[in-house]
């Protein structure tokens, strides 16, 4: 059996999460589902990433302490994972034991080895703010958040030698062309690694919130090496003994990201797994951003994306659907009601849910619920498995909207073929013609169910079980993606349920929007 380890970054934990952070999570539990259902082993790992300055600062603002401001957080995440069906294995906090014990081994061991060495940092550092700035990120020479003046300070710092790892990186991208993903992106990876690396500052004295490096516990670990790790940690890495997780597991099959954080982990992140001796990653693959109605996400502008309010509204298959049909994944993309609502309804509701309904009507009024009738295999061929391998490659390649045209494809033929033989004309002239066309549309249905679980995973198990399927999806899909066989069972019949898409007005017409607005 195969096995597939993918992660979703860390996220901060010095917020709520919104559709930014859902995106990644929904993307990449897509991907894991349909490994599922391949019948490989899977490995979905998310959580949250809990140190430094930043999440010290929330807490005190809440008047909390960062442990239980933390607490707060996680939930937050955790509930919106359950509310959204993410399938993920496990959730790895970066202020559980379990990393920091090993966060520290690894320090320890690349000192040793003159990996990390004593150095000392020089930079611009906002007292108030308790944050680190290169010059390049000020404005007018100030805090780029707060706008408060800086302070130039130097103090001792331990560094990670980058600059060591130049020219094995760069065979590592030739020689692996499949591990900078997309590979539009690939190019300025290695331009920026062309123009040299400079040694990376890995600790701090003013960071009390964070790991503290075990032979000089003055310092902190900053930022990368305490984050990144989590990849492992999760696995159970330990130095001495790497547990079975990560035998099974590591290399990573994918490691999804957005695109801000592309450069951590294609270039960081394999210098700390040569320098640890560790197999890389197969793939880092880096998605665009998301902006709103046309502009950047920020809490100033009030225009966050809380999925909660969107699933309220929509559905949350509806919802995973759309941010994966909307973007080529990969590219930057934006979100706005009014293309949610125009989706819904053209795709979810006429085309598939429409298509669904007449379907089961006509077969219920005129069939008694029968699906057992030879058809002539127009729209999916009596072995599918060719447009399944097809499908296959398209997910493998996380091209999720092209996975998803691909199936709304075979739902506008399905629709076109109705149209032509018109099957509600034929229950009234000639029943046995009627019946095989139905069934074919139904094979489609089935089909459609099957491809389209992994993103909608609640609303495909009704089509499935409305079709007269009585094993879950889930549980027939192995098989039936290996065989690639689409039909029905004889004696199956329907099972005709409430439609699975109702329409929704778009907003900015005339008539109610949805109930409430993104906040
Ligand atoms: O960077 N559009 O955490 P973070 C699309 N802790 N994706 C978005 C997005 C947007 N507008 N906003 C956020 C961190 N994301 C580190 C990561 S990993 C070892 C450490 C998603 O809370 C996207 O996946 O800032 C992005 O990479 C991630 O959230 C950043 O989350």
């Amino acid at each position: 059996m195969k096995s597939f380890y993918i992660t979703t970054p860390i996220y901060y934990a010095n917020d709520v999460p919104h559709i930014g952070h859902a995106y990644t999570t929904v993307a990449a539990d897509v991907a894991a589902r349909w490994r599922r259902l391949r019948g490989d082993t899977v490995r979905f790992l998310t959580g949250t990433d809990e140190h430094g300055s930043k999440i010290a600062q929330a807490a005190a603002a809440k008047g909390q302490s960062p442990a239980d401001y933390l607490e707060g957080v996680v939930a937050h995440y955790k509930a919106l994972w359950t509310r959204l069906n993410i399938s993920h294995d496990d959730f790895i906090r970066t202020t559980e034991e379990r990393h920091k014990r090993v966060v520290q081994q690894v320090f320890e061991r690349l000192l040793k080895q003159g990996d990390i060495y004593l150095g000392s940092y020089e930079g611009w550092y906002c007292v108030p703010d308790e944050t680190f700035w290169a010059q390049g990120d000020l404005i007018d020479g100030r805090c780029p958040t707060c706008g408060r003046l800086v302070e130039k300070i130097k103090e001792e710092s331990y560094f990670l030698r980058l600059s060591a790892y130049e020219k094995r990186l760069l065979d590592y991208y030739e020689q692996n062309p499949d591990f900078l993903q997309p590979k539009f992106r690939a190019p300025e990876i290695v331009q920026f690694v062309k123009g040299g690396l400079n040694d990376l500052s890995v600790s701090r004295v003013k960071v009390a919130w964070g790991i503290p490096v075990v032979s000089n516990p003055r310092h902190t670990v900053y930022v990368w090496i305490d984050a990144l790790s989590n990849y492992i940690t999760a696995l159970g890495y330990d130095l001495e003994k790497p547990g079975p997780l990560f035998n099974q597991f590591w290399p990573a099959d994918i490691h999804l990201v957005g695109k801000e954080i592309y450069r951590f982990h294609a270039v960081i992140w394999p210098v700390l797994l040569m320098a640890l001796g560790l197999p890389l990653p197969k793939q880092v693959f880096a998605h665009g951003w998301w902006t709103v109605e046309g502009e950047k996400m920020s809490k100033s502008k009030g225009n966050v994306v809380d999925p909660h309010i969107v699933a309220a509204d929509y559905g949350v298959d509806a919802f995973r659907y759309f941010v994966l049909r909307e973007v080529p994944f990969g590219s930057d993309g934006d979100f706005s009601l009014s293309a949610l609502a125009g989706r819904y309804n053209a795709e979810l509701a006429n085309a598939l849910g429409n298509l669904l309904n007449r379907v089961l009507t006509l077969l219920e009024k005129n069939f008694d619920g029968s699906l057992d009738v030879p058809t002539d295999p127009v729209l999916v061929p009596a072995r599918a498995g060719d447009w399944l391998a097809d499908y296959d490659g398209v997910l493998s390649r996380l091209a999720f909207s092209e996975a998803l045209e691909k199936v709304m494809g075979l739902v506008s033929r399905a629709n076109k073929y109705a149209d032509e033989q018109a099957p509600w004309k034929l229950v009234k002239t000639d029943l046995a013609k009627a019946h095989p066309v139905l069934v074919e549309m139904a094979r489609a249905l089935k089909l459609a169910a099957l491809a389209l679980h992994p993103f909608m995973p609640t609303v495909t198990q009704e089509m499935w079980s409305q079709l007269g399927e009585s094993e879950p999806l889930a549980q027939a899909a192995p098989d039936l993606i290996k065989s690639g066989t689409i039909g029905f069972t004889p004696g199956q019949k329907i099972k005709k349920g409430s439609p699975l898409f109702p329409r929704k007005e778009v907003p900015g017409k005339a008539g109610s929007g949805p109930a409430s607005k993104p906040a």
